[in-house]
């Protein structure tokens, strides 16, 4: 396998740019901003920058609902500020993601306002209207992701039109060709303006079953959990002709690669592991015609223990089609961080797996500080889905709070009122406080991306899961005939290793616990609760 691209060798670093950095007072991250905190990335040492959406938006879903595919939200800023950050991120040699959101637009997006002006309008076809049931009801049973029906009513037209997600959110038909020649001009004038890939939004649910089918039921689901997951998507998501258009996507954006920069695209997909690894799009010349990255949030859902993830590890090497690139994620603007999840200890320990894994990390912004979930009041609620199926946990505010920069007034994100309250830790957790201490989170990420990037055997090594004892997850990662051991270990009690086979004249690289030395005697080593260590024959980082 060649592994000479960046997004093979790199670390993607997500901004959610509503809390990322304000640079006018009104509240809300905008571009300039994020221009403002590119220093940030570089001392931390990733590679690329994805940026949820930033194009023109009524922000019932704060930006995943497009009015204009093709500019820039005023909040955020303007197309020639837009230009100015992609010089300022490539002048950093970093590389710039857009998201691309293909499954629906804003309700307020000119095709969707021509759509629903006449059943005879031109754009009809662009969006799914169906006729109502006999009864009046919505075509079938399908449900929003949002809670309620997939289905909203259009009185003046008599129909109903389909959406995945708000009612604001309506899905276009991608079986229109109109629609997807539309979609690869949006893909081709980002492109064009120098952006180095797209994480496409939900890429699984972009064609439905052309006979609309009910959805079965789901023998799994339980009353009280997500109402969405009532039925299972059998004919809403993953549908057989996605493959098709996954091959056109990854054409459009192949014919902007060239040896110097290669284009990448990464797939936001829900999806179990064989169907997941899917979308890769192995044809039957043993080519790989799909995206680049099907994100794998498996470790999002994972039970934090060393045989599970042991396992999960394994299971997904064993399931990459050959010459396949991995990628490995902790958490996202739509899940609760890492640190709630797990726990401030365990959280080190993640961090030292997402960076010694096989495979291109995804980092979400604040993850770096340890930032953690912060409890929302029902009053300051901003987000739709709380909104729409509240109490139950489901709201994405918690995990989408202002970024903790300094003990500045707003912990220097804003010199206004932000738009979501901060963390009530913000004067102790931030960059700045953090940036000189030897034991902070950021100091971790710093040195465990500093020697990822030191060691071939780290980015570009082969994957051998170990044998170990206890709670410990142990593997091993080699290049070229240099050797790295990791051992991480997910228990509450010391381990003294005695059978895992450690390198010869073996050091420590790199350790979770801020004391831990270099050396290792006769080796052999005790691992303190939840610590991590790497192990290898290299000088520390
Ligand atoms: O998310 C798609 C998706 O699957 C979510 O519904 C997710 O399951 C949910 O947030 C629960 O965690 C993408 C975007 O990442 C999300 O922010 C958007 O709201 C959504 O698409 C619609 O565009
Ligand atoms: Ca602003």
């Amino acid at each position: 396998m060649s592994a000479d691209h960046w997004w093979q060798q790199g670390i993607v670093y997500q901004i959610y740019p509503r809390s990322f950095q304000d640079s006018n007072g009104d509240g809300i991250g905008d571009l300039d901003g994020i221009r403002a905190r590119l220093d940030h990335l570089v001392a931390l040492g990733v590679d690329a920058v994805w940026i949820s959406p930033i194009y023109p938006s009524p922000m019932a879903d704060f930006g995943y609902d497009i009015s204009d595919y093709c500019d820039i939200d005023p909040r955020f800023g303007t197309l020639a500020g837009f230009d100015a950050l992609v010089s300022e991120i490539h002048a950093r040699r970093l590389k710039l993601i857009l998201d691309f959101v293909p499954n629906h637009t804003s309700d307020r997006h000119p095709w969707f306002m021509q759509s629903r002006s006449a059943r005879s309008d031109p754009r009809r076809d662009w969006y799914l209207w169906r006729d109502p049931a006999p009864d009046g009801g919505p075509p079938n049973n399908w449900l929003s992701n949002f809670g309620g029906p997939a289905w909203t009513l259009d009185p003046a037209t008599g129909q109903y039109y389909c959406h995945s997600f708000l009612k604001e959110q309506p899905d276009l038909n991608w079986r229109n060709p109109e629609v997807r020649a539309a979609m690869y001009e949006v893909l081709r004038f980002w492109l064009r303006r120098g952006v180095d890939g797209f994480r496409v939004d939900v890429l699984s649910d972009l064609i439905k079953d052309e006979h609309f089918r009910d959805n079965p039921p789901n023998p799994a689901f339980v009353a009280g959990q997500d109402p969405a997951h009532r039925w299972l998507p059998l004919y809403s998501t993953d549908r057989p002709e996605m493959q098709q258009i996954v091959a056109e996507l990854r054409r459009v954006v192949d014919a902007f690669s060239d040896a110097a920069s290669s284009r990448v695209l990464i797939g936001e997909l829900y999806l179990p592991l064989s169907r997941m690894v899917a979308y890769y799009g192995l044809s039957a010349e043993g080519v790989l015609e799909g995206v680049q990255l099907p994100f794998n949030f498996q470790l999002i859902a994972a039970p934090w223990q060393a045989r599970r993830i042991d396992r999960l590890v394994r299971d997904y090497e064993a399931a990459l089609p050959a010459g396949a690139a991995p990628n490995w994620v902790l958490g996202n603007h739509d899940k609760p961080r890492i640190a709630s999840r797990v726990g401030p200890q365990m959280a080190r320990l993640a961090a030292m797996l997402l960076l010694t894994l096989r495979g291109t990390p995804t980092l979400y912004y604040g993850d770096e500080i340890g930032m953690t979930d912060v409890a929302i009041r029902p009053e300051e609620v901003q987000d739709p889905f709380e909104k729409r199926v509240p109490g139950k946990g489901l709201g994405r505010d918690p995990e989408r709070t202002p970024m903790q920069w300094s003990d500045a007034p707003q912990a220097g994100f804003t010199t206004g009122t932000p738009w979501l309250r901060l963390a009530d830790d913000w004067r102790e957790r931030n960059v700045e406080s953090q940036a000189g201490d030897p034991a902070s989170m950021l100091t971790l990420y710093r040195r465990l991306i500093a020697l990822r990037r030191a060691q071939p055997a780290l980015n570009r090594g082969g994957y051998e899961a170990l044998e170990s004892e206890a709670d410990v997850l142990a593997y091993a990662r080699e290049f070229e005939g240099q050797r790295v051991v990791v051992l991480l270990n997910f228990g509450a009690g010391a381990v003294p290793l005695s059978t895992t086979p450690l390198p010869a004249r073996s050091i420590v690289l790199a350790s979770t616990d801020p004391s831990r030395g270099e050396l290792v005697q006769n080796g052999s080593l005790v691992l303190a609760p939840y610590e991590g260590v790497v192990i290898g024959t290299g000088s520390a980082a």
